[in-house]
């Protein structure tokens, strides 16, 4: 029989997922989310893992309210979505965002698989992309925008039980050839676009990670991927990764996106997963294609030397880019995501206007 201490815990936890909740499910909207929300508004989420371990402070900050500032002069309402003190926010006022700024690295990096025990921690929790999309999903926001999305690492198809002469192959190839054989790391990202209907406005995938099979893997999983004004699958920092997009989707499907009602479609139809829109970044803020080519292969290395692996390999490495890049990878990362959070409120408008 459970004990009254462990019974009084229990209830102490339901009523710590009963905020002040106006939906009753365990999350705080803010008012003006709720509001749009209600009215049927365009609304834009953003994802917070970007603030609190993608960029130092105070950039980070001030890159937070500038992209939450696009999304309004564009006639959306921005919806930063954290978790405080164990509740799932979707809209930050700005003492919430300014002490997630703060927070930095010391929040908890939260992807799906991490939202139950953050949120019974009691903890700060700033969310991944698949961990945004599960809570706008949850409340009805179809539109969200970020940087860049998790991918499949790369070298992780050289994972496999390993036997005695494998292992010795292995380090002979590590000592005499520099050759590294990682874990098989795919981002929880692609998954969650697999399960979860909502569009993901995004600069593609960076080149810290294996392109060629993040779209292999999202194909798997069931996500329409298409690209804005372009043939080819944009490489984060520039605009060309070398891989189509899978549909092959040019400046028109943004149109038929809206105006096909594809994500109404695909609710509909319950096909139940997510659409991914890759932006290519702005030409003027291109980063060399050759510098930054060569920085990720440095922080690839350093990354292993120092056995930088699971999901703190990400956030590592987008870090250790931007230093040996003199800052100029941070300058194009906030450059696309302004970029992104552009398009992401004008298709957010359009896609309430439709409903309307
Ligand atoms: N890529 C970036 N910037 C980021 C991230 C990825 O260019 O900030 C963050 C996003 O929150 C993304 C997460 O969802 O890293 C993926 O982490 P992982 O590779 O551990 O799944
Ligand atoms: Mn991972």
């Amino acid at each position: 029989m459970a004990s009254s201490s462990a019974l009084s815990r229990l209830s102490n936890l339901h009523n710590h997922l009963n905020p002040t909740d106006p939906l009753s499910k365990g999350v705080k909207l803010s008012p003006e989310v709720t509001e749009a929300l209600s009215r049927g508004h365009a609304v834009v989420a953003l994802e917070s893992t970007i603030i609190s371990h993608g960029m130092p402070f105070p950039k980070n900050l001030e890159t937070a309210k500038e992209v939450e500032a696009i999304v309004r002069e564009n006639g959306a309402v921005p919806a930063t979505v954290a978790i405080l003190d164990g509740i799932p926010c979707i809209g930050l006022s700005t003492e919430e965002l300014e002490r997630l700024a703060k927070l930095g690295s010391k929040s908890q990096k939260t992807a799906r698989r991490d939202i139950a025990h953050v949120v019974a921690m009691r903890a700060n929790g700033a969310t991944t992309v698949s961990a945004t999309m599960f809570f706008a999903a949850m409340v009805g926001i179809p539109v969200f925008v970020t940087g860049g999305i998790g991918g499949v690492h790369r070298h992780g198809e050289h994972n496999h039980d390993l036997g005695f002469l494998e292992i010795s192959a292995l380090v002979i190839a590590l000592v005499c050839f520099d050759v590294f054989f990682a874990a098989m790391d795919i981002s929880s990202d692609l998954t969650e676009l697999g399960r979860t209907p909502v569009a993901v406005i995004s600069a593609g995938v960076k080149s810290i990670l294996d392109i060629p099979r993040t779209l292999e893997y999202l194909e798997t999983q069931g996500v329409c991927v298409a690209a804005y004004k372009t043939h080819e699958f944009p490489a984060f920092f520039t605009e060309s990764s070398g891989c189509k997009a899978i549909h092959e989707m040019i400046f028109y499907f943004i149109y038929l996106f809206i105006f096909d009602n594809n994500l109404d479609i695909n609710m509909k139809l319950k096909l139940g997963s997510g659409i991914l829109i890759s932006v290519p970044i702005p030409k003027e803020h291109t980063t060399s294609g050759s510098l930054i080519e060569s920085a990720i292969q440095s922080a690839l290395k350093e990354a292993r030397d120092k056995n930088i692996v699971g999901n703190a390999e990400t956030p590592f490495l987008l870090a250790r880019v931007n230093e040996l890049t003199g800052g100029m990878s941070l300058a194009s990362n906030i450059a696309l995501v302004k970029n992104n959070a552009l398009v992401g409120a004008r298709i957010s408008v359009a896609l309430a206007q439709l409903r309307q």
